[in-house]
């Protein structure tokens, strides 16, 4: 880690933390909430790698208040959540659980009070069961549901919510939930899962409309990207890595930003109707960008079904879930878009960024990571470089502000800038809290040092 002091950003930049619904909120049968996949998946045995599920998870829905004492403390000017859709509307369409808005509203209010920027994710992958039994995101009415579900949101919180961003990841959802199945609702149709990106960004682009016309607030998505380093130096290797930079980077982005789908993929475009593609491509006002690490593709072998191959990264430190750290990725990536898209890309903000470590409390009760310090130290000079190369990029939120329920990896994988001992639901902040801390305040005070 650089010893000299972590770079200033400009004022008015959004310093936020980043959690999700069915990673923290826990009480999954609760005040009326429905059943989502998640909740299936979760119980389905094997999934998940502990056996666990998200039922009680971080306890945020009867311990928000305490968990938003823990972001006044940080000095965060944002807090960016996700709305649990089976929370708010049981079965993805119809009735509404006055109980599941009632809570969200309680959270912006609290939030507000304390001077902190709500930022509210509508799909954060947990789509309400019933909607996955009519056919989830495979089938075209599902974006009519979401965009349904986004106009009640925003009826009730449209004056509050300081940005919206209708779904998380959409490329995750469609590949991990829906090509490979390792994520809910498990499904394996590889490449025929296309059908699943384009109901979710139908769903997006209804979504974008029904959100403006009850709120002024801007709309955003957050898409993770990662910078492909092509591995080898063979034309078939050239040609891989363009062909992952068109599956990972491009198939949701060149839509959003009018420039319709990507056609070397070779997707079945049967699903894609007339006027879909001005539907998705509605006005962004900020595109969110989530940033882990970057890829390493190379050609596939001949028998492969896949036109590329993807090959761990060498050389680099490994977080606990065995990602590289990679923190001029984030410059690098930053640049792409900045190339790509041109005067198309939205401003942006980092809307995800951060490691898993095997964090755990010393003799003292203290929870000391330091290779998380080091890793948001690296990033965020990695991020201020990309603003000097002329990207404009207005926040940056920290994944994530709890440790938590890590998807089909349960409780194994700890990512927050806060301990949590699922045992007791304690919390102990990390010494990454405290750096985080002094890192905001410094830059809200002013480059005055
Ligand atoms: C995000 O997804 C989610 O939005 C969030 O809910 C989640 O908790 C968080 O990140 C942490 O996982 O193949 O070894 O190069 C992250 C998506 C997909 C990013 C897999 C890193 C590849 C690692 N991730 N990816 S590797």
């Amino acid at each position: 880690m650089s010893t000299a002091p972590p770079p200033q950003f400009p004022a008015g930049f959004r310093w936020g933390v980043s959690t999700s619904a069915y990673q923290i909120e826990g009480a999954a049968t609760e005040d009326g909430r429905g059943r989502s996949v998640w909740d299936t998946f979760a119980h389905t045995p094997g999934r998940i790698a502990d056996g666990s599920t998200g039922d009680v998870a971080c306890d945020h829905y009867h311990r928000h208040a305490e968990d938003v004492a823990l972001l006044a403390g940080l000095g965060v000017s944002a807090y960016r959540f996700s709305v649990a859709w089976p929370r708010v509307q049981p079965d993805g369409s119809g009735a509404v659980n006055p109980a599941g808005l009632d809570f969200y509203e309680r959270l912006v209010d609290d939030l507000l009070a304390r001077g902190i920027d709500p930022v509210a994710t509508l799909f954060h992958w947990d789509l309400p069961q019933r909607l996955e039994d009519a056919g989830g995101w495979l089938a075209r009415d599902t974006a009519h549901r979401f965009a349904e579900y986004a106009d009640l949101v925003a009826a009730r919180l449209g004056d509050r919510v300081k940005l919206w961003i209708t779904l998380n990841e959409p490329f995750i959802h469609m590949s991990l939930g829906h090509g490979t199945g390792k994520h809910a609702p498990g499904r394996t149709l590889l490449f025929d899962a296309f059908p699943a990106a384009h109901h979710q960004l139908l769903g997006h682009g209804l979504a974008v409309a029904a959100l403006r016309a009850r709120s002024g607030s801007p709309v955003a998505i957050a898409n993770n990207y990662s910078p492909v380093r092509v591995v080898g130096d063979t034309g078939a290797d050239v040609a891989a890595g363009a062909a992952y930079e068109a599956l990972h980077n491009r198939l949701f982005t060149d839509p959003l930003l009018g420039r319709g789908y990507p056609e070397e993929l070779g997707f079945d475009q049967t699903p894609v109707r007339a006027g879909d593609l001005d539907t998705i491509a509605a006005p962004l006002d900020v595109l969110g960008v989530n940033y882990y690490n970057p890829t390493g593709v190379r050609a596939a072998a001949d028998d492969s079904p896949l036109p590329f191959e993807l090959v761990p990264l060498e050389g680099y430190p490994r977080t606990a879930f065995d990602w590289p750290v990679v923190p001029d990725g984030l410059r690098e990536l930053l640049g792409w878009l900045h190339r790509t898209y041109g005067a198309a890309l939205p401003p942006v903000q980092i809307t995800e960024s951060g490691c898993a470590y095997d964090d755990a409390p010393d003799a003292e009760g203290r929870v000391p990571d330091p290779h998380r310090i080091a890793y948001l130290d690296g990033h965020l000079r990695a991020l201020r470089a990309a603003l000097d190369d002329g990207v404009d990029v207005r926040g940056y939120f920290v994944w994530s502000l709890l440790d938590n329920w890590e998807w089909a990896e349960g409780f194994t994988k700890r990512f927050g800038l806060v301990h949590v001992d699922f045992a007791t639901q304690a919390r102990t902040p990390k010494s990454s809290y405290a750096w985080l801390r002094e890192v905001i305040a410094a830059s809200r005070r002013g480059p005055d040092r």
